[in-house]
């Protein structure tokens, strides 16, 4: 295939409630969404998840607007497949969400093409997929509740908390009270230190399916001696940036479960590599990770969720959960048994609303990718 023209919106949409983390606290979710066209008409989209600022990695709207315009375009000139854009831009180290952007609107360009789903395409399932919400960390422990019962209500079957110090053992307790039974699991975005061993130790009364990210973000060499001491399952998320990532921590074992996240690992090319790496491999389990994407973003994390390694809920709630108004036709919606329903159109099954994507664009640029 041979693109001719390349789009970048920087959006900024207003989500419905603060979402709080140990890195902080989202009201404006900001993103690129990226629009790729072909020769014979087709189009591509994807989804940049570099926030306002360095806070859940080191790129920014900024950083990712200047690697795609400035470095990235220029491989795209000429004959292109995904393949062959992962050679091309493999000489660009690190800026991963930027280069995730083009990736996945490569993707869904290809397989509009032939006229398939992206999740058959990239070997997925015909089948419903898993997922659960994640809950903001909430002044209170009422609060909190109040928010878990909604969600609960709504028909989410598993509830992962953000933690960080100070907000951990409480309301995990608290929860526990309330709600015995119930899928839980815990993120806490780097906030800890081995130093902080009893507190995570103390996790272990909980019965939760996993603690996601506990140490540092780039950190692979504690999570594996903290493997060792506590029973909780481990999860990792930040420190998992590239397929080599996950080999060192396989090798290492810094971790029994990864969450994938193409934004994280560079788009769809590498999150598959680390899949097949880790559950067909090594046979242990992975599921997929958001980062609050619009309908875009949300359509390729779907895809990702078919993959037959995916065995835990995936952080993929409905467009209702983030935003008001999702930038895509028919927004996504949680189904009976906790599921987000793919669907057989080509590509990843979404058409943008272009009224509604200008109505969050705070910039827009247009590049000729034979005369950029
Ligand atoms: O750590 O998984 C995370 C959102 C933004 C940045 C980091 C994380 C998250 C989430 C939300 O937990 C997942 C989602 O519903 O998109
Ligand atoms: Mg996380």
């Amino acid at each position: 295939m041979k693109i001719t023209q390349l789009e970048l919106y920087h959006v900024a949409m207003e989500l419905k409630g603060d979402f709080e983390t140990s890195f902080g606290k989202t009201r404006i979710r900001h993103g690129i969404l990226v629009r790729l066209v072909d020769n014979e008409g087709y189009e591509g989209w994807g989804e940049i998840v570099s926030g306002d600022g360095p806070w859940y990695s080191y790129e920014t709207i900024g950083t990712a607007w200047h690697i795609v315009r400035d470095y990235l375009v220029k491989f795209l000139v000429g004959e292109i497949s995904p393949a062959e854009f992962q050679k091309r831009s493999a000489r660009i180290r690190g800026h991963n969400m930027a280069k995730a952007g083009i990736d996945e609107a490569l993707w869904d360009l290809y397989a509009r093409r032939m006229g398939k789903p992206l999740y058959e395409v990239i070997g997925g399932e015909p089948r419903p997929v898993k997922v659960g919400v994640s809950i903001g960390i909430k002044r209170s422990i009422d609060e909190l509740l109040s928010v878990i019962a909604k969600r609960l209500e709504e028909g989410y079957e598993r509830i992962k908390l953000k933690i960080k110090p100070g907000t951990d053992i409480r309301i995990v307790e608290a929860i526990r009270r309330e709600y015995p039974d119930i899928l839980l699991q815990v993120d806490a975005n780097a906030a800890y230190s081995l130093q902080d061993l009893e507190t995570l130790r103390s996790l272990d009364k909980y019965d939760l399916l996993m603690i996601e990210q506990p140490l540092h973000y780039d950190d692979l060499l504690d999570h594996s001696i903290l493997k060792t001491k506590i029973k909780t399952p481990l999860c990792l998320d930040e420190s998992i940036k590239s397929p080599r990532h996950a080999r060192y921590a396989l090798q290492l074992e810094s971790t029994d479960i990864i969450n994938i996240k193409p934004g994280r690992v560079g788009g769809i090319t590498l999150s598959l590599e680390i899949h097949d790496l880790w559950s067909q491999k090594a046979g242990r389990p992975v599921w997929i990770g958001g980062m609050l994407e619009t309908g875009v973003g949300r359509a390729i994390l779907v895809a990702l969720g078919t993959l037959p390694g995916v065995r835990y809920h995936s952080d993929i709630s409905a467009s209702d959960r983030y935003y008001e108004e999702d930038i895509i036709t028919e927004p996504w919606t949680l189904h009976k048994g906790s599921v987000i329903i793919p669907r057989d159109k080509p590509g990843i099954g979404v058409e943008v609303d272009m009224d509604k994507l200008e109505k969050y664009t705070l910039r827009k640029e247009t590049i000729d990718i034979e005369n950029p």
